[in-house]
């Protein structure tokens, strides 16, 4: 019985030392490998994650790295998303997966999975739980969140549209989800940077599920709702292209300001003629590329990837709308 227990445990020592060494060597060797293959799993077909994939792709050519791009899911939602997922990776050899997760929650076991096999994870423009990657949890296992501070942008966005109202009356906010980071945290951003104001207040939120005719029927019924909101929050394209228009049918243009998020050409064209007052601009080109070049950092040179890399975001007002400069930053294939 001794003789038994002390066999069992050398062979659990030694099992110990060989299954990190062997985790480690797999890792040695991927680095070594001569091509990197990072797969790229938007959260929905949109303009905006179209320019992330061009900034990843150009991001890609110039390091040599073969980056597949998944399927665009048709809708926003885990129901879309896991399958596109899952079947791009079971094609195998994939080294990294950039994503953008399209809920808090449901994304995590899915993801897991993928890492558990050996897959790095960076999450693009959402993050999965808190968004902490630094402290230990279930959800702490990619590399990083790249993308936009959301709730700084949220707050900015109050600031700017209690400015344009003399900072006073209600406002009304149409988003997409209640569990996706990013517009959580918008709406978190800009319900505090609201409450700043003690003559303001907001009076609802819809969640459309990013259907812009869904926002469009929500703003329209919010507006009937409460006839004396003055400003209007669209959390991002859908939401936004969907309040205005609501706006535009209601024959309130101008009567109420509109702030929204994302620079599609449709809310460039609509700033340009008075239908909305505000466009916050993220940098989606830049996160794509930024996704790639810290993924190939890691592999190729061993570097430390930050838990969160944050690239800013600009506001394109009425005066700044034909800067030159500006013009960048308009979202594009
Ligand atoms: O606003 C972006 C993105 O940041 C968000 O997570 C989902 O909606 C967009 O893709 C715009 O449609």
């Amino acid at each position: 019985m001794k003789k038994f227990l002390l066999i069992l445990v050398a062979l659990m020592l030694v099992l110990s030392i060989s299954i990190p060494l062997f985790a480690a060597g797999q890792k040695e060797e991927v680095k070594a490998k001569k091509e990197l293959n990072f797969l790229f799993v938007p959260g929905v077909s949109d303009p905006f994650y179209y320019t992330m994939e061009r900034g990843a792709k150009a991001k890609a050519k110039e390091l040599g790295v073969n980056l597949i791009v998944a399927e665009f899911p048709k809708a926003w939602g885990p129901e879309y998303q896991v399958p596109i997922l899952e079947s791009a990776a079971a094609r195998g050899n994939i080294d990294l997966v950039m994503i953008a997760p399209t809920s808090v929650d449901a994304l995590i076991a899915p993801l897991k999975k993928l890492y558990d096999q050996g897959i790095e994870i960076i999450t693009v423009d959402t993050f999965l739980g808190d968004g902490d990657y630094s402290k230990p949890s279930d959800y702490s296992f990619p590399l990083s969140y790249i993308g936009t501070d959301n709730e700084l942008g949220g707050k900015k966005v109050a600031e700017h549209l209690a400015k344009m109202l003399n900072y006073k009356g209600k406002v009304y906010i149409n988003t997409t989800n209640p569990d996706v980071s990013s517009v959580m945290g918008r709406v978190k951003g800009f319900k505090e940077g609201i409450a700043e104001y003690p003559n303001m207040e907001v009076v609802g939120v819809d969640y459309n599920l990013d259907v812009q005719q869904k926002a469009q029927e929500q703003t329209l019924a919010a507006l009937q709702a409460h006839p004396d909101i003055v400003g209007i929050f669209g959390t991002n394209l859908y939401s936004a292209q969907g309040a205005y228009q609501a706006v535009v049918q209601a024959g309130l243009t101008g009567a109420v300001k509109i702030a929204s998020w994302d620079a599609t050409q449709d809310l460039i064209n609509a700033l340009k003629e008075g239908k909305v007052d505000l466009v916050l601009a993220q940098k989606p080109a830049e996160i794509g590329s930024l996704a790639v070049e810290w993924g190939y950092k890691y592999f190729k040179e061993g570097a430390e990837v930050p838990k969160k890399v944050i690239p800013g975001f600009v506001f394109f007002t009425k005066d700044n709308v034909n800067d030159p400069d500006m013009q960048k930053y308009i979202y594009k294939k």
